[in-house]
């Protein structure tokens, strides 16, 4: 039997019109357009390493910086993950995932607890901007998703020097880390994994 757990979240502001569908149970295939040509980099690269189908259409202020546009993606991807768990059934739970990428090493360790919840630390000086996209963005992103999907999330560089590496590494990470902690745990298919009985 397969699943397809999956759901879609418009989300529309003064700042930003989202329009965002996942599917966790799909196949890397992506669809980004954010106006930010990095961010849809990073979009894309986590999709496809968490194997999650993917479709990202946002229209935001821009014209401002990218703020807005980050932090509500990010706001959308973590409401369309929880959505798309529902009561989380069966999921794993946790997902760790070490991700090198040439001089650079990255950690993302996740737990899907329903306690939201970031621990960020960069490692270190990261150049201001990677093409239009403002580096200390990540931090907001992350922030947004991990509150909206209910996630503790625990994100390390461990070393590196390149920023675009630095970044990019911890998008893969994340896709990689939370395609681990979504997916059905087969000896325990049925159960909500907690001893609370709840996440
Ligand atoms: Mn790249």
């Amino acid at each position: 039997m397969e699943q397809h757990r999956s759901s879609n979240i418009i989300r529309e502001t003064k700042e930003t019109s989202v329009d965002l569908t996942i599917d966790l149970d799909g196949k890397g295939r992506t669809d980004i357009t954010t106006g930010i040509g990095f961010f849809d980099h990073m979009l894309n690269l986590f999709g496809a390493h968490g194997r999650f189908d993917l479709v990202v259409n946002c229209d935001g202020d821009i014209q401002v910086d990218g703020h807005h546009t980050v932090e509500d993606i990010g706001i959308a991807l973590g409401q369309a993950v929880s959505k798309a768990l529902g009561d989380k059934r069966g999921i794993t739970r946790y997902g760790t995932f070490f991700l090198p990428m040439d001089e650079t090493l990255a950690m993302v360790s996740l737990d899907i607890s329903g306690r939201p919840y970031l621990v960020y630390d960069a490692g270190g000086d990261m150049a201001p901007m990677i093409g239009q996209y403002d580096t200390e963005l990540t931090e907001e992103f992350l922030r947004a998703f991990a509150f909206n999907a209910g996630i503790t999330l625990h994100v390390k560089i461990m070393y590196g020097t390149n920023s675009h590496h630095k970044v990019e590494a911890i998008f893969k990470a994340l896709g990689r880390a939370l395609h681990q902690a979504v997916a059905i745990n087969q000896e325990t298919a049925n159960e909500i994994p907690s001893t609370k009985g709840l996440l």
